[in-house]
């Protein structure tokens, strides 16, 4: 695939004026042959469609990506589903959920994020124009589904996310988790640190300063950086903090955040100096002496006004071009798993808060793709696999 010249993404230069005409060439250097290989697959499983239905390459039963009304499978994106999890190793990056939200201090619901936020990407399609990229023919991508999460219980959920995050990573597998309150960053750390030879780096988007050390008595989803932080290889210092600010805040956290030097950018930052300094300073930051950085979103980074399914919704936030550029800057060095957070569904009236959810996980893994870092690893087990094809 061509590359894409411009130092900086989306604004011109020469040779190449316009990311719009790049786009518009580089899609014809991408592969089709997951997506004949799934209509082929329709045809087969779904039935061949009615005499009068004149698109030959349309089922009787809705089988793959069309229309996305219909035919819903569940999984993120319509990506393939693994149900036997032990063979998780066969995929390159592996999506699952954590339906929990006992670590919410005011609205619940984010143990309906992963359920929102796979259906809302029903919407999408595999391909994004401006990135150039497809991800069913680039990115061996599955769904291994939901974290058995026990409500009402914070520390028993935690050890099984931990068992999960480190099940993924200790397969080789690129993890990308669906939130959940902010709660599971704490297990989501712990369970890949000790898969990681070397210091972990966090780049933590989110209104909310997230350091303290318990909340109502418990570990709750503003606690989860406390924690991790404690663990010997993720240290506080390499931990940066996007969005911070507002009037939830909490001091405790501030103190803690203060003491261990974590590295704070508030929204007015991100206005003065401009997205690409800030993407510069968090990498800065995250991968000072770090073998591995990790994502970690909490959609309510976002002004409220664009995410109102969110447990704790703060006005004054990015704005989701801002976010977006954001994450596909900081992708650009790597990231060695992904996770979204606070989505809660039920406060989320028309889906807006999902949607922007699931683009935090497809722009990331979309750069990962492009800038080489994912999309090298083909499937051996699966025929329905997505990605490139096995040599
Ligand atoms: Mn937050």
């Amino acid at each position: 695939m061509p590359a894409y010249e411009s130092a900086h993404e989306g604004e011109p230069n020469e040779g190449e004026p316009y990311e719009g005409a790049w786009a518009q060439r580089a899609e014809a250097e991408l592969p089709g042959f997951r997506h004949q290989q799934e209509t082929e697959r329709c045809l087969e499983h779904g039935l061949r469609g009615a005499p009068t239905i004149t698109d030959r390459t349309i089922p009787t039963f809705s089988r793959g990506e069309l229309p996305h009304f219909a035919g819903e499978r569940g999984t993120f994106l319509k990506c393939p589903f693994v149900e036997d999890v032990r063979e998780v190793g066969d995929a390159e990056v592996a999506v699952f959920g954590v339906p929990l939200d006992a670590g919410a201090t005011y609205r619940p619901g984010t143990r309906f994020g992963p359920q929102g936020i796979r259906r809302s990407t029903n919407l999408f399609g595999t391909y994004c124009y401006e990135l150039g990229v497809d991800l069913r023919e680039q990115l061996n991508m599955v769904d291994i589904g939901d974290v058995f999460t026990i409500p009402g219980n914070l520390e028993k959920s935690f050890d099984q996310i931990s068992q999960a995050m480190a099940h993924v990573v200790s397969n080789g597998v690129t993890p990308v988790v669906i939130g959940g309150d902010h709660s599971i960053g704490y297990p989501t750390i712990r369970g890949m640190a000790p898969h990681v030879d070397g210091n972990i780096g966090i780049i933590h988007f989110d209104r909310h300063v997230d350091t303290q050390e318990s909340d109502l008595d418990e570990r709750m989803h503003t606690c989860p950086w406390f924690h991790a932080n404690n663990i010997s290889n993720a240290p506080a210092t390499n931990l940066v903090q996007i969005g911070i600010g507002g009037w939830q805040a909490p001091r405790a956290g501030v103190r803690v955040s203060r003491e261990r030097g974590t590295t704070i950018i508030t929204v007015s930052d991100v206005e003065r100096v401009g997205v690409e300094k800030v993407a510069e300073i968090a990498l800065e930051t995250a991968w000072k002496d770090a073998k591995a950085v990790y994502l970690s979103f909490d959609i309510d980074v976002v002004d409220a006004g664009f995410v109102p399914g969110t447990g704790w919704p703060e006005p004054g936030g990015l704005l989701p071009r801002e976010a977006l550029k954001l994450v596909r800057k900081v992708a650009e060095a790597g990231l060695a798993g992904v996770e979204i957070v606070e989505c809660s569904p039920p406060y989320d009236w028309a889906e807006q808060t999902a949607l922007l959810s699931s683009r935090v996980i497809l722009d990331s893994l979309a750069t990962l793709v492009r800038t080489g870092r994912l999309g090298r690893k083909a499937a051996r087990r699966s025929g329905a696999a997505w990605g490139p094809e096995a040599a």
